[in-house]
């Protein structure tokens, strides 16, 4: 078996026991994934240093897992990570031209760094390694490897949708972009959709020869293979943090400050792209349109704050404070707070006991590559008295969720009457229809899981290419 070099932005430090904090399905599956092929898992400190040395720290961890970063410097974090990879491909990518930055100076880091990390990881990776890179942070990390001579097998995986060409036409540079980006052997998407937009693009502006069946994309004579590879969650590991007593008391502690209301939840990290504004306007309208129902519903929205020194962020975090207050200052009582809204992480235990305890689970990003808190969502419901599950159409998860009809209640999260009609059918749904609606969802979740993605990704990487 090869040994895995896997590259992405930030690397996650194993403990001595599973791993750290909210990333752990990703993370843990990497490392199983690491642990079973032996390998290295290379990305950025999170460190700022005054001049850039390319010099490596290394992290041999309890599991066995050898972790290499290294740090940047003040100029590189601006350009590359808050600059082109959040603000002008993040925003882009999730189909938000009107936030998309397009600054010559953060093209400029963005190929510096890739060039910086393509030096750096060069000397660890031996000859039949097989690498594995990691987001839109590194599109054009292969070409520069190839560059330097690296003859190993390179795949390609992003976390986020691919947009649709005419957005994507957008960007300057965009040929180079992915030309550079078809140096990868192997280029994995979260669903179908996603490819096809890729593949598209390939065709009509690169004049790509596409074979659609077999996902081979020829251009310059040198073929690369893009396919879709839906991204789960690591199922055993997260219902095995329902067994303990911190998930019980999350779920008790939530069950009790609600009483008699349908507790309804949402979790996300603080980002323009999970639709947290308008998921406050159909909960408003919600409220508008049912008044005797307002008493029946507590929402708990569930937002750690993320990337808070680009002015966006600031932006949604702002906008979603003023809503928030102004929700509760037009609806409340003095037993009734109809909207809670908080700010911090929580441990995955906690978050198990919060969604259990949650009959109705609200995820309506307005563009999202997966979403892996559907499916935790759906992992954490107890099979007897399953709570309903609202998902956005525009999830990446929506594909897998859907179950003909017979699964999540899907949603057009830009209309606020969508989603207050939904949210009372899910609140007056009947026992056995959750539970349909649970049994089909619960297959897809518990099968197309985490360590399948990396198997099927793993393995497809050694057959492709040269
Ligand atoms: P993200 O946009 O970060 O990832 P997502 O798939 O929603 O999103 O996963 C977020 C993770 O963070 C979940 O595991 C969730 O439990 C955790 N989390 C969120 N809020 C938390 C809190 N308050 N405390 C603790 N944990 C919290 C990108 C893409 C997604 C894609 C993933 C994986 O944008 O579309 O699903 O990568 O490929």
């Amino acid at each position: 078996m090869a040994r895995l070099v896997v590259i992405s932005n930030r690397v996650a430090v194993p403990k001595a026991r599973g791993v750290a904090g909210a990333q752990g399905g990703l993370a843990g599956a990497l490392n199983s994934a690491l642990k079973a092929n032996g390998g290295i898992w290379f990305g950025w400190s999170g460190q700022e240093t005054d001049e850039f040395t390319g010099s490596i720290n290394y992290v041999r961890s309890a599991d066995g897992v050898t972790t290499a970063t290294i740090d940047l410097e003040h100029q590189d974090i601006e350009e590359y990570y808050n600059g082109y990879a959040n603000s002008t491909l993040w925003p882009l990518f999730h189909y938000r031209i009107d936030l998309t930055k397009y600054e010559r100076e953060f093209g400029k880091g963005y190929e510096r760094v890739n060039e910086r990390f393509a030096q750096s990881v060069l000397p660890l990776i031996d000859k039949d390694d097989h690498v594995w890179v990691h987001d839109y942070h590194f599109m054009p990390l292969g070409e520069r490897l190839r560059s330097m001579g690296v003859k190993n097998k390179l795949g390609f995986f992003l976390h986020i949708p691919w947009p649709p060409t005419n957005l994507f036409v957008s960007l300057p540079y965009h040929e180079r972009l992915v030309q550079a980006l078809l140096h990868y052997d192997l280029i994995g998407f979260q669903n179908d959709t996603w490819l096809e937009s890729f593949l598209h693009y390939c065709e009509k502006e690169l004049g790509a020869e596409v074979d659609r069946d077999s996902g081979t994309v020829e251009l310059d004579g040198r073929k690369t293979v893009a396919r879709a590879y839906p991204i789960g969650i690591d199922y055993d590991f997260f219902t095995g943090k329902g067994d303990t007593g911190e998930a019980r008391q999350a779920q008790q502690r939530l069950m009790s400050s609600t009483r008699h209301r349908t507790a309804m939840i949402g979790v996300d990290r603080l980002d323009y792209s999970k639709g947290l504004p308008e998921r406050l306007d159909g909960i408003a309208r919600f409220f508008d349109r049912y008044p005797d129902r307002v008493r029946d519903l507590v929402f708990i929205q569930i937002a750690p704050p993320s990337r808070e020194d680009i002015g966006s962020y600031q932006q949604i975090r702002a906008t979603l404070e003023q809503k928030a207050g102004q929700i509760n200052g037009a609806r409340s009582e003095v037993d009734l707070v109809p909207i809670r809204y908080v700010n911090r992480g929580y441990s995955q235990e906690e978050l198990f006991g919060f969604y259990r305890a949650a009959k109705i689970g609200l995820v309506t990003p307005l563009r999202d590559g997966m979403n892996l808190v559907a499916k935790e969502y759906v992992a954490a419901q107890d099979p007897d008295d399953p709570g309903v599950l609202i998902l956005s159409r525009f999830a990446g998860a929506a594909q897998q969720l859907d179950c003909d009809g017979e699964g999540a209640l899907m949603i057009n999260p830009h209309s606020a009457d969508d989603l207050a009609h939904h949210i009372r059918l899910a609140l007056d749904m009947p026992l056995e229809e959750r539970r349909r609606r649970y049994e089909n969802m619960i297959v897809t979740v518990r099968e197309e899981n985490v360590q399948r993605w990396t198997v099927n990704f793993i393995s497809d990487l050694g057959e492709v290419g040269s």
